[in-house]
């Protein structure tokens, strides 16, 4: 096969090397809290932004070349193929993640896009094997063609929901049939625009009746992997249904879901929701949801998805620290949902973006590592409760403290004189401390 890009297979120097065609910090078989950082991390490309996306905005058409000299359109899907196990190959990333309308076109029936994604499900097959790569979820586009104009699972058109599903179904079996670990849904106009014209009821009942529909199917089928819900607050929708992972646990509790899903957690979306991309982790660990992560950064200043490969180390160090803290990760990875800027139109620029990411993950999770050794953090927050380990407290720790025990104890105090500070500060520098020395 004509090598695509005129590019070394990107290795590890260490953080003195000058080549910015290697990796600083992220060493593959260097063991970092019990496993290989290959192993702890779990690194994905996104077929969308590294394939297909050609940095069209909503001022201007694309600028980089996307065909990498395909011509017509199955051939031209088919060197996308081709490019993205290159560029796996040479970035040393074992995982990939699809839309089904990402690796094949949409035909003019469902019948006929379901042929060409069968076409080119055998050429992914025979190149994982060539490769060794690996799917990490599939999921559908229900968002991009007109007819989703209204939603797909929350559509009001019954045609169009009975369309998504036979559109979900087909993907599903497709992540079924290259190993896929994963299905995502993600809920690109499954909200509103306005209430006005919108029976919410209506619309989030249809909607988990569709994820009960496939979830038993998936079974069914033999899927043995994590069903995922990505949250995302708004864009494309004003408002979406998936707002936050606390919004999604009780859609999923209130519809007897919450066995089947877990969370995809991007960054970008939970800055959008206006939480800190460690919030939205936490909050779906601490309740058993933990599942996969959609790695990017936003830009604050901006305030749109603008899916930027993420180089921020303070927050790629509190995610690998909820990771690390979720026991790592199971059937999930970090998916790069990124795409290069508009301006950085160069093959090569794909390969800067990547190794930006990958660095930063790897930094985030050795620091990461490392903040839980040193330990101090963890010790101040465990300290900082520690007036529920005796006494009153204990009992309220067991649930068996009654309103009365505690009004007794409350008279007998008058007032209370032993608060301590939560030294925010004293732990900034704590953490800068270990990060920089
Ligand atoms: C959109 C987004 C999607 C999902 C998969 O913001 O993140 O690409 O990751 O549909
Ligand atoms: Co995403």
């Amino acid at each position: 096969m004509a090598e695509i890009f005129k590019m070394p297979k990107i290795k590890y120097e260490g953080p003195k090397s000058t080549n910015q065609l290697s990796f600083k910090f992220y060493n593959p078989d260097e063991v970092i809290a019990g496993k290989t950082m290959r192993e702890q991390l779990k690194f994905a490309l996104s077929y969308w932004h590294t394939l297909n996306g050609a940095g069209a905005d909503m001022f201007g058409v694309g600028t980089s070349d996307r065909a990498f000299g395909g011509n017509g359109a199955m051939d031209v899907f088919k060197q996308r193929a081709n490019a993205g196990f290159e560029l796996m190959d040479k970035l040393g990333i074992d995982y990939f993640c699809f839309h089904d309308r990402d690796i094949a076109p949409e035909g003019a029936s469902i019948a006929e896009s379901n042929k060409n994604l069968d076409e080119i499900a055998s050429l992914l097959e025979s190149l994982m094997k060539d490769y060794g790569k690996k799917l990490l979820w599939g999921t559908a586009n229900c968002f991009g063609h007109p007819r989703y104009m209204h939603g797909a699972g929350t559509s009001p058109n019954a045609d169009v929901f009975a369309f998504a599903a036979a559109q979900i179904k087909k993907a599903l079996e497709l992540t079924v049939r290259l190993g896929g670990n994963g299905y995502v849904f993600w809920g690109g106009r499954e909200g509103y625009e306005t209430l006005l014209n919108t029976d919410m009821k209506a619309e989030l009942d249809n909607m988990a009746y569709l994820m009960r529909l496939i979830v038993d199917y998936g079974r069914s089928i033999g899927f043995k992997g994590d069903f995922y819900i990505e949250p995302k607050p708004k864009e494309p929708t004003k408002h979406q249904y998936d707002f936050d992972v606390a919004t999604v646990s009780n859609f999923l509790r209130a519809y007897g879901l919450d066995k089947d899903f877990k969370m995809n957690i991007e960054a970008n979306h939970a800055t959008l929701a206006g939480h800190t991309f460690q919030h939205e982790l936490r909050v779906a660990r601490i309740n058993g949801i933990f599942g996969s992560i959609d790695a990017n950064q936003g830009d604050m200043l901006l305030g749109w998805d603008t899916d930027q490969f993420p180089t921020n180390i303070y927050d790629s160090v509190f995610c690998m620290y909820e990771v690390l803290k979720a026991g790592g990760f199971t059937n999930g990875g970090l998916n790069f949902d990124a795409k290069v800027r508009r301006g950085s139109f160069e093959h090569d620029d794909l390969f800067h973006g990547y190794i930006a990411g990958m660095d930063s993950f790897a930094l985030g999770l050795r620091l990461a590592a490392k903040l839980i050794e040193d330990g101090r953090i963890d010790k101040f927050v465990d300290e900082r409760y520690a007036s529920y380990k005796s006494g009153i407290g204990a009992d309220i720790a067991a649930k068996k403290a009654t309103l009365e025990q505690l009004e007794k104890h409350a008279l007998a105090l008058g007032e209370i004189s032993s608060n301590t500070s939560g030294r925010q500060e004293y732990l900034e520098n704590i953490l800068n401390g270990i990060m920089f020395s």
